[in-house]
C-alpha cells in the first residue's frame, strides 16, 4: 500500500473510527420498483430484519432509499418517500441503536425527517442540485453527505449519455460541487464523493471511470462507489438477473479499493466484506 493511500484511509467522514479500513454500505431499498431488490423490503418489519442481517454481516453503514433512481424510474411524492423511510429508520434503531444509517434522497424535507428519526448521513444522487434547501439541511445537521455525479436525470439518463472526456468531466463536476458545498458552509470533512456508476453512463463510460478512479480519489475526499449488480456487469458477464450479478460486483469492489475508494455501496454485504478483507490483507503486506 502506498503511503498516500494509507494516509487517505485514516481520514473518515466524522462518523467512523480513524483507520477502520474500507466500509461496506449495505443497500436497503424500501421501494416497489428498485432494479434488483424492488418490493423485497416494503414492509418495515422485513426491512428491519434485512438491516439487522446486513449489520451482522459487517455493514458499517446502511443506505436506506424510498425512491428508485434506476434508469426510467418515476418519482414518488415527498410524503410517500417519508412514509416509506422514517418507520424503517425508527424500527432499525429501536433494535440496533448503534446502527449508522444513511438516507438516499435529494429532497430536503425527507432528509430532515430522516435525520430527526436518527439517520446520520445524506446520500444525494443530485449532489445538492435537486432541492435548493438541501445544502442548508446538511450544513445545519453537520452530517456527512455523499455528492454523486449524474448526467441528466433517472427518467432519461441512459437514453444517450455523451462525454468528451468522461473522467475529466466527472472529476471536475465533483470538485465543483464539493467546493460549492464547502463555500456554503458544509464542513470539508463531511464531504464524500461518488462518480455515479450507471447514472447517465454507458458501458465504456463506466469502465473508463472504474479504470481511472484515482482521478476522483486524488481530489482528496473519501470516495464511495456504487456498482453493485448494475447493468454494465450483466453486459460483461451475460448475467441477466440483477441479483445474480454479485460475482461480477466483487471485481469492481476489489479494483476500486485498490485505487483508493473507501465506501462500497452494495447489496451483498457478506461477499463484499470478505473480498475486501482479503484485498486489505494483501495490500497491507509490504511490496518487495
Ligand atoms: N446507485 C443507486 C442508488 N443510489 N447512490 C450513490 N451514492 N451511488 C450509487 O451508485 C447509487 C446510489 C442505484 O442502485 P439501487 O439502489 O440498487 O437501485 P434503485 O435506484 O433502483 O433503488
Amino acid at each position: 500500500m502506498s503511503r498516500t493511500r494509507a494516509a487517505r484511509n485514516e481520514w473518515r467522514a466524522g462518523i467512523l473510527t480513524e483507520g477502520s479500513g474500507p466500509v461496506v454500505v449495505g443497500i436497503l431499498n424500501v421501494t416497489p420498483d428498485s432494479f434488483s431488490d424492488g418490493g423485497d423490503f416494503l414492509d418495515p418489519e422485513a426491512a428491519a430484519e434485512h438491516a439487522a442481517a446486513m449489520l451482522d454481516e459487517g455493514a458499517g453503514i446502511l443506505d436506506l432509499g424510498g425512491e428508485s433512481t434506476r434508469p426510467g424510474s418515476d418519482r414518488v411524492s415527498q410524503e410517500e418517500e417519508i412514509r416509506r423511510v422514517v418507520p424503517v429508520i425508527q424500527r432499525i434503531l429501536a433494535a440496533r441503536p448503534e446502527a449508522v444509517i444513511s438516507v438516499d434522497t435529494y429532497r430536503a424535507d425527507t432528509a430532515t425527517a430522516a435525520l430527526e428519526a436518527g439517520a446520520r448521513l445524506i446520500n444525494d444522487v443530485t449532489a445538492l442540485r435537486g432541492d435548493p434547501s438541501m445544502t442548508s439541511v446538511v450544513k445545519e445537521a453537520a452530517c456527512p453527505v455523499i455528492l454523486m455525479h449524474m448526467q441528466g436525470e433517472p427518467k432519461t439518463m441512459q437514453d444517450e449519455p455523451h462525454y468528451e472526456d468522461v473522467v475529466r468531466e466527472v472529476r471536475d463536476f465533483l470538485a465543483r460541487r464539493a467546493e460549492l458545498a464547502i463555500s456554503a458552509g458544509v464542513r470539508q470533512e463531511n464531504v464524500i464523493l461518488d462518480p455515479g456508476i450507471g447514472f447517465g453512463k454507458n458501458l465504456e463510460h463506466n469502465l473508463t471511470l472504474l479504470r481511472n478512479l484515482d482521478a476522483v480519489v486524488d481530489l482528496g475526499f473519501p470516495v464511495l462507489i456504487g456498482a453493485s449488480r448494475k447493468r454494465f456487469i450483466g453486459e460483461i458477464t451475460g448475467v441477466r438477473v440483477a441479483r445474480e450479478r454479485f460475482f461480477g460486483t466483487l471485481a469492481t469492489t476489489v479494483l476500486a479499493y485498490e485505487r483508493g475508494v473507501t465506501y462500497f455501496r452494495v447489496h451483498d454485504v457478506r461477499a463484499n466484506r470478505e473480498a475486501l478483507a482479503v484485498a486489505e490483507a494483501v495490500l497491507r503486506t509490504p511490496r518487495l
